[in-house]
């Protein structure tokens, strides 16, 4: 039987009372106050929500539907069971997310490409990297310019993306560990490309395609390894060779980076090659005199979601919030200009935007919306790149001008964060690998976990990510962090040095004699291959197969379609999930809902949810997923998953 699913969603006051940035607190009773709309207020319009899609029941793959399934109606019209339908769901939601960063990746290998043949007037400034990946998959590198070299990895990584015949993703053997690969051959899932993967899922899943939902989790895994090795490593690697491999600095985030008397520019989004151009433009004496005329003190350029990221760990660009906080930084009436590229820039945004008439330009083609200014960035044409981005940069200047003082309502709150954690930076920290495994095995560090994904609001703002943090460093965790979560642990000062005052005594000595913080942002989503790449060494260095390290992945707040592939990446890998909401499958809850009449908890089990709960995933990769929407729950479960593995391999 299927049973239903009713977690408890939290309200405003939820919200307002447990969300841990002062700031964003401020800024949603001051909205709510002003009269404008935020995602709280559409949220609580939303509810009740609809049971079938919260479970992913409904199945709308043809047009003979929709069909909602439950207890009674266990089969849609054509017949599909409730298993099918689940996991069709589920693995083009994966896919979904795999087109997003593969549209990423296109972008950044374009762009290589327009700068190897010169047509594009940026330098390659990741030489290491561009000879690094090279190497790795074999390319000649003598006698041969960077651009050359460049020229031909690009090559390889945009082949990655779009083969259509049966050769194995490059980058993946390059990458991937031989244990992995051997299991993957032998799930016979390993993939073809990103695009491929696309084709064949949604083709596997619509009307009277596959009814053998267990062939669907198969493509769940190999869609997962296209996501992995083609568009994650596409986008993170090919953003190395073009701008360089970040390296450790301090930097000041939050929203009190914003000045009153400054012109205030967000960047938000996740591709960052034009606002790379945008930011040379506005450091030019051109931009900044003209800032000055316009009565301007300066300019404070702010980061947002991945595009913020990056920034952040290249240059030490502050970053002021996440996904969930777009709204809440335009309501401080003091941003003159947001400039966008491509993915997580919701709608909502341009709402606010028009409250405060904070000018919106848009900068990718993918990423339209009404009523902004459209100056597209097109790597295959990318001749105007120079003129364009002085245009955004002088528009952006030129807004402040016509700013609304009397709207203004800055937080004063900044923090702290020492950021730029590269794979290489993090390494070399701990004086190598060994230096590394060797706190892992005499248990200073018990174990890592990386902490990730976007935020939902069906948990309070930023809550879980926060409160399962605070708790696995007490517990000598070592934690790794990107995207939106990371936007969350940055502004709660938990990437700071100070915040080892926090950790356990073990993971204190390590960070106070290095002088680093207990929580490593490493950069955007597409950057937790830096992690992976670090679980894939770790384990090497260690001569013990993956499943068995003690490391584990932690989505506490998943959002956007990207994150499952996200999580389906680390299973694949041999790393289980702890993931704070479950995602549309109807999964047993491991106890009574607070405040739920008895009928209405979660009960009984599922074939999908005892695959990834149970042993059906676990026997195949070594890896399953569990799912605890209360944060301090979830973190206890993460210590005992790191412990259970420390105890298996000897370690104290
Ligand atoms: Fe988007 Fe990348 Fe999710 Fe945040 S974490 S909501 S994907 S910005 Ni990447």
């Amino acid at each position: 039987s299927y049973p239903i699913l009713n977690a408890e969603m939290p309200g405003r006051e939820d919200v307002l009372r447990l969300t841990p940035n002062p700031a964003s607190k401020d800024l949603l009773e001051y909205l709510h106050q002003e009269g404008v709309e935020t995602w709280l207020d559409r949220y609580e319009a939303q509810q009740p929500m609809c049971g079938y899609g919260l479970r992913g029941l409904c199945c709308r793959m043809c047009q003979w539907g929709p069909c909602r399934l439950d207890n009674k109606r266990q089969r849609g019209i054509c017949g599909r069971d409730l298993s099918t339908v689940i996991m069709a769901n589920l693995v083009r939601s994966l896919v979904a997310g795999l087109a997003a960063h593969g549209r990423h990746a296109h972008e950044v290998i374009l762009t290589i490409m327009a700068a190897a043949e010169g047509k594009a007037n940026l330098p390659l400034k990741g030489e290491e990297r561009v000879l690094d990946v090279a190497n790795r998959l074999g390319l000649t590198t003598d006698g041969r310019t960077i651009k050359e070299i460049a020229r031909e990895v690009a090559e390889v990584l945009l082949e990655d993306l779009g083969r259509l015949t049966m050769t194995p993703i490059r980058i993946l053997t390059a990458y991937a560990p031989r244990e992995r690969i051997e299991t993957w051959q032998t799930l016979g899932v390993l993939p073809r490309s990103g695009a491929y993967e696309i084709m064949e899922t949604l083709h596997m899943t619509t009307l009277g395609g596959t009814s053998d939902w267990t062939s669907l989790t198969e493509q769940e895994l190999r869609a997962a390894l296209a996501y992995c090795y083609s568009t994650l490593f596409g986008s993170s690697l090919a953003t190395e060779m073009l701008f360089g491999i970040p390296r450790p600095k301090v930097a000041t985030v939050n929203y009190g980076i914003l000045k009153e008397d400054h012109v205030n520019i967000l960047i938000h989004g996740h591709s960052p090659v034009m606002v790379e151009k945008i930011l040379e433009k506005i450091r030019t004496p051109e931009i900044q005199e003209l800032a000055r005329k316009a009565g301007a003190k300066g300019i404070v350029v702010g980061g947002m979601c991945c595009t913020g990221e990056e920034l952040l760990a290249r240059y030490g660009v502050p970053t002021v919030t996440n996904i969930m906080g777009q709204e809440l930084a335009l309501g401080t009436g003091a941003v003159d200009t947001v400039v966008v590229d491509m993915q997580c820039v919701i709608p909502g945004m341009k709402i606010v935007a028009d409250c405060f008439g904070t000018q919106v330009i848009t900068t990718c083609n993918s990423n339209r919306i009404p009523g902004a200014i459209h100056i597209p960035f097109d790597p295959e044409n990318p001749e105007g790149l120079d003129e364009d981005a002085l245009k955004v940069a002088r528009l952006a200047v030129e807004a402040f001008a016509h700013r609304d003082r009397s709207k203004m309502h800055i937080p004063r709150e900044t923090t702290e964060a020492m950021v730029g954690w590269s794979y290489e930076a993090i390494v070399d920290t701990f004086g190598g690998l060994k230096g590394l495994l060797e706190l892992l095995r005499e248990g200073k560090i018990k174990g890592i976990a990386t902490v990730v994904g976007c935020n939902t609001p069906k948990v309070p703002y930023e809550f879980n990510h926060v409160t399962i943090v605070r708790r696995l460093i007490e517990s000598d965790i070592l934690v790794t962090t990107t995207g939106c979560c990371s936007h969350a642990l940055l502004n709660a000062g938990l990437c700071s040095p100070a915040a080892a005052s926090q950790a356990g005594p073990g993971l204190q000595e390590v960070c106070r004699s290095r002088g680093i913080p207990p929580v490593l942002a490493v950069g955007g989503c597409v950057d937790n291959t830096r992690t992976l790449r670090l679980f894939i060494d770790l384990a090497e260095e260690a001569g013990v197969a993956m499943p068995k390290m003690p490391f584990v992945f932690v989505g506490p707040e998943p959002g956007n379609e990207k994150t499952v592939g996200q999580g389906v990446t680390f299973l694949a890998h041999g790393i289980s999930n702890v993931i704070g909401f479950p995602g549309p499958i109807p999964v047993p809850l491991p106890r009574p809902v607070a405040g739920a009449a008895p009928d209405e908890y979660d009960r009984g089990s599922n074939p999908v949810a005892d695959f990834f709960a149970g042993d059906g995933l676990y026997e195949k990769v070594g890896a399953r997923i569990y799912t605890e929407p209360y944060p301090k729950l979830a973190a206890q479960t993460i210590r005992m998953l790191i412990r259970r593995q420390r105890l298996a391999l000897g370690w104290k």
